[in-house]
């Protein structure tokens, strides 16, 4: 079985890649232009660009959208992950959280998917701390200030593969694969 992923992240494709192989499902890059909505949660950013897809007849087209939501900040960056990535980045988180004793955080990701012109989104998460320093080069995005709950390195100090068995993303793309070998 072959899906489409609506993405320009190559780590996503690589880690979802790494991910629905292991049920036989190959993942073929789509260079779409994804409708980017403002809304409050990843489930409905990516469920209205799996829905645009629909529309356009892009059968098996996934979407994902993930965010890193902090509790000391109320959620913040949340939605606005890649924003926050681009303008404040790991530094300004890391003094936003300066002196915060509760540094308890969770990844999300919400994995959209247009299938036989509906739509169905799987949803992961990984929670964890906000590290107090960068560790690690492996990864992207907010990867080296995130330790995992349970565990005493970030995700950029993991394999693709470690980072794959408990990350947001390996979970939200486990679900999206047991479901597609069930009904498709
Ligand atoms: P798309 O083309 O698929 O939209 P993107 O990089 O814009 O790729 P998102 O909007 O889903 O992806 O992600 C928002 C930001 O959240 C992203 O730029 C990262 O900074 C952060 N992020 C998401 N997943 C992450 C992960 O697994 N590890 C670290 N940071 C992550």
């Amino acid at each position: 079985m072959r899906i489409y992923l609506a993405t320009s992240n190559k780590h996503k494709l690589a880690e979802a890649r790494h991910v629905l192989s292991k049920y036989s499902i190959e993942v073929e890059q789509k260079q779409v232009k994804k409708l980017e909505v403002q809304a409050d949660d990843v489930e409905r950013i990516a469920e209205e660009a799996a829905k645009r897809l629909c529309e356009q007849g892009e059968d098996l087209t996934v979407v994902e959208d993930a965010g890193l939501y902090i509790n000391a900040l109320n959620g913040f960056p949340g939605p606005y992950s890649e924003y926050v990535y681009k303008t404040l980045g790991i530094p300004g988180i890391l003094k936003l959280m300066d002196g915060v004793a509760d540094r308890s955080a969770y990844f999300k990701s919400a994995v959209a998917v247009c299938a036989g012109s509906s739509v169905r989104v799987f949803v992961g998460i990984a929670e964890g701390n906000i590290a107090e320093e960068p560790r690690g080069s492996g990864g992207f995005g907010f990867d080296p200030i995130f330790i995992p709950l349970g565990l005493n390195k970030t995700f950029a100090e993991m394999t693709l593969e470690e980072k794959g068995e408990i990350s947001h993303r390996g979970r939200a793309f486990k679900a999206l694969a047991e479901w597609l070998k069930k009904y498709k």
